[in-house]
Order: structure tokens, then sequence, then C-alpha cells
């Protein structure tokens, strides 16, 4: 419904002109229009992409249009304005403002503009107006971007390090959470992955860092020597064209827990390492670790693409979302007294309704139970760890106590990548996006078979 180049306002039908981007009001009721005024990135092109750099030049935008921060004229600005601001707090501000912890390197730098990029160059400088609101009421930032020529070309070049983990940038706040189960909405659970098996949905997982996942350990207990391929900023399942949001990442090791018994589920985590790191955005980010074991009566998230009922496999499409209570060990002993397989170990614990139904089926084996901390970031405390049917009544989900593996997460993670078992990545015609390998009979063979049509393309 909006005309092709504006901008879309998240979770709302709202349509913004791209002049109306960063001018300083209003205009999605929500703010997004003045969210992202500022980012790093190498050029004017692909600063309005979704990633995140955590290197390069420092960008402006002002009514819709990017550009590099001219330094030509900021000792004069700063002594105008009388504020004791140095180069290094620019970087600073902008890896804050990208949700980096710190910055590393603030360099004032010669901007190197290739021949075909001079027309698309761009170029803001500060500027200070001591009287132009020195009348009104309301004190605002005297401080403003304008354009200009930058005959120096005397930019920014900077570095960030440490994306903030348990971090939403896309949820919706606003939003009442839905008690008993729910659509989650684009972006809500950045670190959630979904893993395939040969092209076969089969479990979930979590993003902790650029490279890593954690999953289930039964996930791979029979399936070390099969391709898998993570599925990341994903929300819709089933959809086979990916979103622009969405990063597929083939597995390249899967490190199993030692100490996994597959009857009865010990030591059910295994951490999973990418071919390639992903790209951060929006969409794509980590989960934290949590800093202390899970306390009784907690309310958590559950999030995954289980099955909505027992009984007929039935898969929702779009990722779904529950807040569960956690549940004493000892109460869940009690609850399940009566199902041998169960064995509550304390490197588990359990949570769901004394109910049972829809909640206790709802997360994926290897997806994530996470709780949100005071200051507002989540942390990933249980990994779905139940293989026992669900939606029965007095039937907890049992988690993984991720708070009991951090040592063994951290070394491994620390393993040199020569000493790790390498995946099977031989296939002996093509590999379709998801994993799934097709034997040379069914490349070009006239059937578009894999999602995005490969095994069809460049066949004349
Ligand atoms: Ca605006
Ligand atoms: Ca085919």
């Amino acid at each position: 419904w909006c005309t092709p180049g504006q901008f879309v306002c998240p979770n709302s039908q709202v349509c913004v002109d791209q002049h109306r981007l960063c001018d300083g009001a209003r205009d999605c009721p929500y703010g997004d229009d003045e969210k992202q005024c500022v980012t790093i990135a190498q050029n004017e092109e692909t600063a309005g992409n979704f990633p995140y750099n955590s290197e390069g030049y420092l960008m402006v935008r002002k009514q819709g249009r990017w550009g590099k921060l001219c330094l030509q004229n900021f000792d004069k600005v700063v002594a105008r304005s009388q504020s004791e601001w140095e180069v290094a707090d620019l970087g600073r501000a902008v890896c804050k403002a990208m949700t980096y912890s710190d910055f590393e390197r603030v360099n004032r730098t010669t901007d190197t503009v290739s021949s075909s990029r001079v027309d698309s160059s761009h170029y803001f400088e500060l500027a200070y107006s001591s009287d132009m609101y020195s009348n009104t009421s309301q004190p605002r930032s005297s401080l403003s971007f304008q354009e200009t020529k930058c005959n120096q070309k005397e930019v920014v070049h900077v570095s960030c390090r440490d994306l903030q983990c348990g971090i939403r940038p896309q949820a919706i706040n606003q939003w009442a959470r839905i008690v008993g189960g729910g659509n989650a909405a684009p972006g809500s659970w950045p670190w959630q992955a979904a893993l395939y098996k040969e092209g076969e949905f089969q479990c979930g997982a979590t993003l902790i860092a650029d490279r890593w996942l954690v999953s289930a350990g039964h996930c791979f207990y029979h399936a070390l020597d099969d391709y898998w391929v993570a599925r990341l900023g994903a929300l819709r399942r089933g959809s086979s064209f990916p979103s622009p949001y969405e990063q597929l990442r083939p597995v390249s090791h899967i490190i199993l827990h030692p100490g996994y018994v597959d009857a009865g589920f010990l030591n059910d985590i295994s951490l999973l390492r990418l071919r390639d790191p992903v790209q951060f955005s929006d969409f794509v980010r980590p989960v934290c670790l949590p800093p202390a074991p899970i306390r009784d009566g907690r309310l958590c998230t559950v999030v995954g693409w289980g099955q909505l009922f027992e009984v007929g496999r039935i898969f929702p499409d779009t990722l779904q979302e529950v807040q569960l209570p956690v549940i004493s060990t000892a109460e869940c002993r009690k609850r399940t007294l009566f199902l041998p397989l169960y064995r509550v170990t304390d490197n588990m614990f359990c949570a769901g309704f004394d109910r049972g139904g829809r909640d206790a089926c709802l997360g994926d084996s290897g997806g994530p139970l996470m709780c949100q901390e005071k200051d507002g970031h989540w942390s990933l405390y249980g990994v779905t760890s139940n293989g026992y049917g669900c939606a029965r009544a007095n039937r907890p989900g049992v988690y993984t106590k991720v708070a009991n593996y951090i040592p063994w997460l951290q070394a491994a993670m620390a393993q040199q990548v020569s000493s790790l078992r390498d995946s099977k990545t031989q296939c002996k015609g093509h590999r379709c996006p998801l994993g799934e390998c097709l034997p040379p009979t069914r490349v070009c063979n006239g059937f578009m078979e894999c999602s995005d049509g490969s095994d069809e393309k460049g066949c004349w």
C-alpha cells in the first residue's frame, strides 16, 4: 500500500516519505522514522541496509539521505559550543547507538572515493546553532548536521566491539503479551534459529555468538554425519522464499556434550559451529548466557515452531511464543513419578502449568527457554529437552539447565577448529539452500526442487 521508495513504519500501516526520515519530527506511530539516523558503513548505498557493521565510516542520515560525517569544522564547533567533545566520543556514541558495548578504534581519515562513487558520496558536518533555539522554552540539542562539500574529505573511521547480547530491537513492548501462547512478531526473537537436516526441519537452536549456536544433544545423537543448515532471522518456517532478514548458514561442526546419554536425556546439550559467521542485524542477534542458576517460580518464555498437538504432527508456520513458570525440581519429580523415563537430575529443570495443554508442547527440541533480566536484556536459561510427547496434563516440560554448562560451552568454543570433527559436506549432485542433496538425475531435470530453484539454474 506504500508507494515505492517510501519507508514502511514497522508494525503499523503507515508510510513515510524518505525526506521525513531523520528530520527531527516523529512520523511513525512508534517513532521508527527517527530511530536509525546514525550508522557505520562502507558507503552511502550500504548504509541503509539491515546489517550492523562493526567497522566502517561513521554515517549520519538527515531527511532520508545518508552521508559520511565530515570533520572539517569539528574542532571549531566543539569550541563554540563550549563542550569538551573529542572524536573518540563520536565513536563511542555511534557504537553505543548501534548496541555495541564499546568502541575499539576511532581514526580521523581521508575518505577515498573511487571514481564510480563520486556522484553518490555525500557529507554532513556538525553545526552549532547557539541563538536559533535560545528563545524557545524547550531546551533542545543545539548540535545538528548540515550538508557540506567536505573539501578536505576528512571523515571518521570507527570500529566497535562486543555487540550487546539479549537485546530485541524489533520487539514491540507496547503490545501486551499473549498468555497461553501466540504468534511471535517479526524479529521478536532474533537469536532463535531453525535447524534443517538434509533439507528437513528438525530442531530449534539459539545463537550465542556470531558463529555459535546452542541446541539439544538428542537432535544430533543419530545424525552427526548428516548435513545441517541453520536458518536465522526467519519467522515463517514454511516459507520457501527467504525474507530479506533471513540468513542461512551450513553447520560445519557439531559438538555433542561428551556426557550425553540418550536413555534419560542426560546432558542434553550441544554446540554448533557455523561455517561462516552470521551478519548481525536487528533480526539476527545473540542471546546472553545466564548470570546465575534459574529460580523457581520465575516466569520465562519458550519459543518455537513445535507441534501444536501431539497427534497429527501439525506444525505452525509462524513462530510461536508462550510464557511459562519454572517449577521446582521437587515438585517436578512428584509430577513425573509415574513416568519412568523421567529422571529429573540437577542439570535439568522443569517449566509449565498444572493443566498441561498447549504450552507444554510448544517449544522445539533444542530451542530456547529464556528469561528477561531486571535491566531488560534476555538470557538463555534452558534448552528444550523433552522428548516424551507433549500436551499432557501434569507433564511439565524438561529443560537442560544452561547455567551448569557455561564452563563446557566456553571451553568448547575456545577449541582449535582443526581439533573438531568435521561435518559431512559431500553431495554427489546439488545441495539446496536448506541442505537437501539432490542426486544428479534431479539436477536440470526440468523440475524446480530446491526452494530457490538453484537445481534448475544454469542448465542451458
Ligand atoms: Ca520524521
Ligand atoms: Ca530439479
